[in-house]
């Protein structure tokens, strides 16, 4: 019987080889032996995805592997997720902390995978989620938010090209007096929390489970702020 070690590693693998059929099965194969589905994410599809984006870099896979790369991961996450929101959502999915997100991958940028288990585990454990989806124009994502009265922001980006439209949706916000009224959270595979401060965010989380606990920390800020306002 594999350990979990080799479970992930294989996991992993089936990434790089863009094998759809082969990372749902190495998924459930995984969770049917215990394996946490936090590790399954972080240490093997996510892995298996910086692994793929360093051959892409390096000349040694072109887009054709990249689509393949992302296909798998897709098929993959349908598995984990559901695992992933009875783990870690669980009881605690409608608290009094949760409130309103708007969220996109901003514009010039279309990669979702990442946005959209961050949007599906902030809407399991209770906020109200409008996903306006990808490459999403910085005045669209600021005109839904003041709509839907939105408490966070949630920009997502993959591309250091499209980064820069986070700090300009920040300073937009600024602009129109309006920064005070939402918090900001950004997040991406090259997102740093050093990156995130330099722009002026309000945080930034590596995955989907640590993105939930910043989004519930930034509402219990907005609340104590507005409480002493
Ligand atoms: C799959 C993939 C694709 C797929 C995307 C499919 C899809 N529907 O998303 C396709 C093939 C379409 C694609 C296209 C391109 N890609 Co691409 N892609 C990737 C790859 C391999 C994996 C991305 C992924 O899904 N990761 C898995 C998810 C789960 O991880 P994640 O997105 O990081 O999300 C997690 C966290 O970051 C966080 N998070 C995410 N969003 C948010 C938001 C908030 C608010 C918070 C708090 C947290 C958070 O939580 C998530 C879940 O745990 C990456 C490599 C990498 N290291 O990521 C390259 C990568 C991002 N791509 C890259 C490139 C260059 C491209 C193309 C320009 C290629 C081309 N020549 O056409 C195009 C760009 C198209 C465009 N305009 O956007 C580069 C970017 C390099 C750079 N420096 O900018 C990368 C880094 C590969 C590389 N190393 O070269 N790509």
């Amino acid at each position: 019987m594999a350990n979990e070690q080799e479970h992930l590693e294989r996991i992993k693998q089936t990434i790089i080889d863009g094998d759809n059929q082969a990372s749902v099965d190495a998924v459930k194969e995984a969770l049917a032996a215990g394996v946490d589905p936090l590790p399954i994410l972080n240490e093997g599809l996510m892995v298996g995805a910086d692994i793929v984006g360093k051959k892409f870099e390096s000349g040694e896979y072109f887009l054709p592997q990249l689509m393949l790369a992302g296909r798998a991961l897709k098929a993959a996450m349908s598995v984990v997720e559901p695992v992933l929101k009875e783990k870690y959502v669980g009881d605690e999915a409608v608290e009094r902390d949760t409130g309103i997100v708007v969220i996109a991958t901003v514009q010039t940028d279309i990669h979702d995978i990442g946005k959209n288990i961050v949007a599906s585990m902030l809407t399991a454990s209770g906020f109200e989620v409008h996903d306006l989806g990808v490459d999403v124009p910085i005045k669209d994502i600021i005109a839904r938010a003041r709509d839907v009265k939105a408490n966070i922001i949630g920009c997502s980006a993959l591309l250091t090209t499209s980064m820069p439209f986070m700090r300009d949706l920040i300073n937009l916000l600024e602009a129109m007096g309006e920064r005070e009224h939402f918090k900001v959270m950004v997040g991406g595979a090259s997102v740093t929390p050093e990156f995130a401060e330099r722009i002026g965010a309000d945080g930034t989380a590596p995955n989907a489970i640590q993105a939930v606990k910043l989004a519930k920390r930034l509402i219990r800020e907005q609340r104590e702020a507005q409480g002493a306002g």
